[in-house]
């Protein structure tokens, strides 16, 4: 890059040759000075000794010696000569070599004469330059006897000073040779390295090569343009990524889901509707920590689905809204805009007593409802009280539906889980025309396992007041309709999946919930390889082993933890070699302590890690590694990455998110899957190894197969699993459960059926 014009150049050249001639001029001009103070000193010194000597031959009339006196004093250095002149001007003796020089006497000589007293001059001839020194001579009565004039050569002063202005040529030319060839370093250096590397940034972004800006150490005066640079970067990156991510939905015939495209998609769906969606849980927490309010995003798949769609179109969703501040955040009308810093929906608070919170979510939900749906043999516990509660805070959450609900055709209303099943008829009762789904999280059990349940009848009819209703496998909606056939009065269409009862027809279908598969990097924003990561990790674990597996649950014994544990514990014993390199380590997120059973349950995980440990450990190394408590999505992330193996063992689970999660963080895809059969993920992620968690021994084997497992075939099986992930994310679910929806038609005459969304068999 060429930083300096030749316009510029020739400045500074002519600069540099003008402060160098001054400089010149004033140095050769003060030598010249010198030179000639020097020659004036020394003529003025002879002259006046001279002048001496020739007085006293002038008084005495000796003229021979006057002759010989002048005679003597020729041809020294510089010095011409020497002329002796009487009071009227005559010459009266003379050096011959002046006799050319001086034919008559000098004027100088004449002024000395007439003013009586020293004078001198320089005068230039043809060939040469002298200086004249005329002195006046006297009589020790001081009368006039004449004068003398001492003649130098001064042309030698001349030419010292023309041989100077030579050397100071040279010297000009080098030193803008020097300054320039300097200044061009320097600018190269300072300002065209700096400059070409922002220059270089700036056309990666052009050409769509996002790096971070150049370090501003040695930039600080292009600050101000790489600040202003920042953000228009930003901007365009994520215009270009849009735009990219949009060309890429055209060329794979819109196989891909994004929340950008899940927006557009829903908004186009409503129309002019409105989107209500109620869960138990609250997208955003706030809570009081020291003297401020923090708010904090629970790490759900559910949030990250729903969220897009809700800030698309400004839709309301309902919680239960249990933070420490959350009361001080709301308006009067305990609602709130969010995503905070953004508002682009509202949220909606529903507060309960704390006897309604143990009554409805610890008791009927949690105690009742959850084991009564998973085959984990622990026993359901059915308490009237808590039944009483749990219609309570439907009835509560139905009441402020409506309350919000604004225009009953055009509403959508997504409700979240268990903890809501008689939600949907309460709401169609009072609004026939809204559209109405629940999504059931968990597992539908066989309709003997459900009869248990006192409330069965008032649970089906209370979910059959929904237009859809989801689930995650094909097998959990076969569940549920065969329980409605056992328990019911209903007409069911085995062909389309719908109930009819009371004139009201339910479509029960499957809706694989997914998570989100990033390809940018982002779940690991230091960038470092899977190796460095994992020494980090067990460095600050203190912890010394080649092999990590890992597992990520909420302490919840259907999630087969002891089990899986157990396995481990097999694998050890039955592959010796592997004690002191294999590593398990436990994610465990506390959950719903206050239930009895799960207080003991996480005791129970923590004893048998322990005995395990008890049994292996040796130094730095032990078998099990159990982290108890609620981790950070990054450190999640973080964990899956440095797995060789990730271990799913639930007994029982609806999906399983922790295996999609898993597979999506596998960027490298060298991870190994195990997974149970009875999770819905193993009816998708079919390139798993599959266990049976009861079986401890089979599970144990598992673990062997995953470490022993070539290069090749895992990468196989993780590419797989990768694609389904990738085309059947979390937008895709939200899109299918909300498309479907949209379709349905409600209200009079209702008898659309609505078509199969599902393309893998779940
Ligand atoms: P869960 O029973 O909660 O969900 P799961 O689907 O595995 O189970 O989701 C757990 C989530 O919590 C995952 O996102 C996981 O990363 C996170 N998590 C677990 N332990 C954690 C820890 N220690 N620290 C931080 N995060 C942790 C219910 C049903 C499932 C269904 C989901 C979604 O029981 O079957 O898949 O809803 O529908």
């Amino acid at each position: 890059m060429r930083i300096l014009s030749w316009r510029l150049i020739t400045a500074l050249v002519l600069g540099v040759t003008l402060v160098s001639l001054a400089s010149s001029w004033y140095e050769t001009r003060t030598e010249k000075d010198a030179l000639r103070s020097d020659l004036e000193r020394k003529a003025g010194t002879l002259g006046e000794s001279l002048a001496g000597t020739a007085e006293l031959y002038l008084q005495t009339g000796d003229r021979a010696d006057l002759d010989q006196l002048v005679k003597r004093f020729s041809n020294r250095e510089h010095l011409v000569g020497v002329a002796v002149y009487g009071p009227d001007g005559s010459t009266l003796s003379l050096t011959p070599a002046l006799e050319a020089v001086l034919p008559a006497p000098p004027k100088i000589l004449l002024d000395a004469l007439a003013q009586d007293r020293t004078e001198s001059i320089y005068t230039r001839n043809l060939f040469r330059q002298d200086y004249l020194l005329a002195i006046p001579l006297h009589a020790p009565d001081n009368s006039l006897l004449g004068g003398i004039v001492v003649v130098h050569d001064s042309s030698y002063i001349r030419a010292q000073i023309f041989r100077g202005w030579s050397g100071v040529f040279i010297r000009i030319v080098l030193q803008v040779l020097v300054i320039v060839g300097i200044t061009v370093l320097i600018v190269h250096w300072s300002l065209a390295g700096p400059i070409g590397r922002v220059a270089e940034w700036v056309k990666g972004l052009r050409t769509g090569q996002h790096q971070p800006p150049p370090s501003t150490k040695e930039m600080d005066f292009l600050l101000p343009v790489t600040r202003e640079v920042a953000p228009l970067a930003e901007s365009m990156e994520q215009a270009r990524g849009a735009a990219e991510a949009e060309a890429r939905l055209r060329n794979a015939s819109e196989s891909e889901w994004t929340a950008q495209r899940l927006g557009a998609y829903v908004r186009d769906k409503l129309g002019d509707g409105k989107l209500y969606v109620v869960s138990n849980r609250e997208p955003y927490v706030h809570s009081r920590s020291g003297g401020s309010i923090t708010v904090s995003a629970p790490a759900s798949g559910l949030v990250a689905a729903l969220e897009p769609v809700l800030c698309a179109c400004d839709g309301t969703w309902i919680a239960d809204g249990n933070g420490d501040a959350d009361a001080e955040t709301v308006d009067a009308n305990d609602r709130l805009r969010v995503p905070p810093g953004e508002e682009r929906y509202t949220l909606r608070r529903v507060w309960l007593s704390p006897e309604e919170e143990s009554g409805y979510y610890y008791g009927f939900a949690n105690e009742g409802i959850w084991p009564l749906c998973h085959n984990a043999h622990t026993r359901p516990i059915f308490r009237a009280a808590d039944w009483e509660q749990y219609q309570r805070v439907n009835r509560k959450f139905a009441d402020v539906l409506c309350e919000e609900i604004s225009d009953e055709e055009q509403s959508v209303v997504l409700i979240q889980d268990y903890h809501f099943a008689l939600l949907p008829r309460m709401v169609k009762e009072r609004l026939p025309h809204a559209r109405v789904a629940i999504f059931w999280h968990i597992p539908w059990p066989n309709p003997e396992s459900f009869e248990i349940c006192p409330w069965q009848s008032e649970l089906l009819d209370g979910l059959l007041g929904a237009d859809l209703i989801g689930f995650h496998v094909r097998a959990h909606c076969n569940n549920f309709l065969n329980t409605v056939d056992h328990a019911l009065e209903a007409r069911i269409d085995w062909e389309h999946f719908t109930v009819t009862r009371n004139d009201h027809q339910s479509h029960v279908l499957p809706f694989p919930i997914s998570v989100e598969l990033r390809k940018d990097g982002s779940d690991h924003p230091d960038a470092r390889s899977v190796e460095e990561e994992r020494k980090a990790t067990l460095e600050e674990l203190k912890l010394e082993t080649t092999w990590i597996g890992v597992g990520v649950d909420r302490v919840d014994y259907t999630k087969g933890i002891v089990e899986r544990f157990q396995a481990v514990e097999s694998f050890l014993a039955r592959y010796p070699e592997y004690q002191g390199k294999f590593t398990f380590i436990q994610l465990g997120a506390p959950s719903r302590t206050e239930i009895k059973r799960y207080a003991e349950f996480q005791t129970e995980v923590e004893s048998e890690a322990s005995r395990i440990n008890a049994r292996f450990a040796a130094g730095r190394w032990k078998p099990i590694v159990l982290l108890l408590s609620q981790h950070s999505r990054q450190e999640v992330q973080r964990f899956y990455r440095i797995a060789h193996l990730c271990m799913v063992t639930s007994l029982h689970d609806g999906m399983n998110l922790v295996a999609k999660e898993y597979v999506a963080a596998q960027q490298e895809e060298q991870g190994v899957l195990v997974l149970s059969r009875f999770t819905g993920a193993s009816r998708e992620l079919r390139d798993a190894i599959m266990v049976n968690p009861y079986d401890i021994q089979a599970t144990g084997e598992a673990i062997a197969q995953a470490l022993r497992m070539l290069p090749g075939e895992k990468l196989d099986r993780m590419r797989r699993m990768r694609a389904i992930v990738k085309e059947h994310n979390i937008y895709w679910w939200a899109s299918s459960l909300i498309g479907s929806l949209c379709e349905l038609r409600v209200g009079a005459g209702e008898n659309a059926s609505v078509s199969e969304r599902t393309p893998v068999e779940v």
